[in-house]
């Protein structure tokens, strides 16, 4: 059973945010020793847990309330809310800063030759994506509707294999659409890494210790500025 009086932190376990998230924690002063496959590490010097998940659990286990705190990217977070509430939830956290790492969007590309003239060009297209919630958002605002191809990896193959006619993905260099034949058409959202908290009061010694590592953490951006 874990130990409800520390403060329980969940971040990544391996992937393009833990070397930061493990980095931030460590500038904040927490002393964690990660042995590489386990589940949760025990900082030596403060009363707090280290749980290291999926990115993609991050967002539920806060909303849930199973931890306190987690390191996520904002893509990851909004998309699970938006699905919650499709689902008839209401789902409640706060949100303490973003993090100044994990910067990345989340665009729609079309093969090299689409001619593109707008966000009408997609109406009944099929889409290749691992965020149909986020998509679905945007492009409700132009009320252009389009059929899902939900994939958690290879997304920028889709196209070429024939299971959709554009994708919508996250993007950081470009280097991956390019080398796929794709263009970038249309950017829907912009992300990074952020800081949240479970809704609810947390016991006065674990807001303390928050309030102190928010603290932290803001000199630690501020100095990397
Ligand atoms: O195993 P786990 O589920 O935890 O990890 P994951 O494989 O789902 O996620 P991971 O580690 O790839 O990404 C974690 C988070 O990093 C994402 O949710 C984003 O918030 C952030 N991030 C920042 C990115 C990128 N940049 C990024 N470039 N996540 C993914 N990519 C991928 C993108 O999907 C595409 O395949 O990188 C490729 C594009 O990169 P460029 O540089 O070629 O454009
Ligand atoms: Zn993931």
């Amino acid at each position: 059973m874990l130990d409800n009086s520390r403060l329980r932190i969940a971040m990544q376990k391996s992937g393009r945010l833990s070397d930061e998230s493990k980095k931030l924690l460590a500038q904040c002063g927490i002393k964690i020793n990660l042995q590489e496959q386990r589940l949760i590490a025990f900082a030596e010097n403060m009363p707090i847990d280290i749980l290291r998940v999926r990115d993609d659990d991050i967002p539920g286990l806060v909303i849930d309330g199973v931890v306190d705190i987690g390191i996520v990217g904002e893509n990851v977070l909004e998309e699970e809310v938006l699905d919650r509430k499709a689902e008839g939830q209401n789902p409640q956290f706060k949100q303490l800063r973003r993090l100044d790492f994990g910067a990345c969007r989340l665009s729609i590309a079309a093969p090299r030759d689409f001619d593109y003239q707008g966000p009408k060009c997609l109406q009944d297209l099929r889409v290749a994506t691992t965020y149909p919630h986020l998509l679905k958002r945007y492009l409700a605002e132009y009320n252009v509707t389009f059929n899902t191809c939900l994939l958690n990896g290879s997304v920028e193959v889709a196209p070429r294999a024939g299971l959709a006619d554009v994708i919508c993905d996250l993007v950081s260099s470009g280097a991956t659409l390019e080398a796929n034949g794709l263009k970038e058409i249309e950017v829907i959202y912009q992300s990074k890494a952020c800081l949240i908290q479970r809704s609810g009061e947390l016991s006065s010694d674990k807001q303390a210790l928050v309030d102190k590592l928010l603290t932290r953490i803001q000199g630690v951006i501020q100095a990397r500025e």
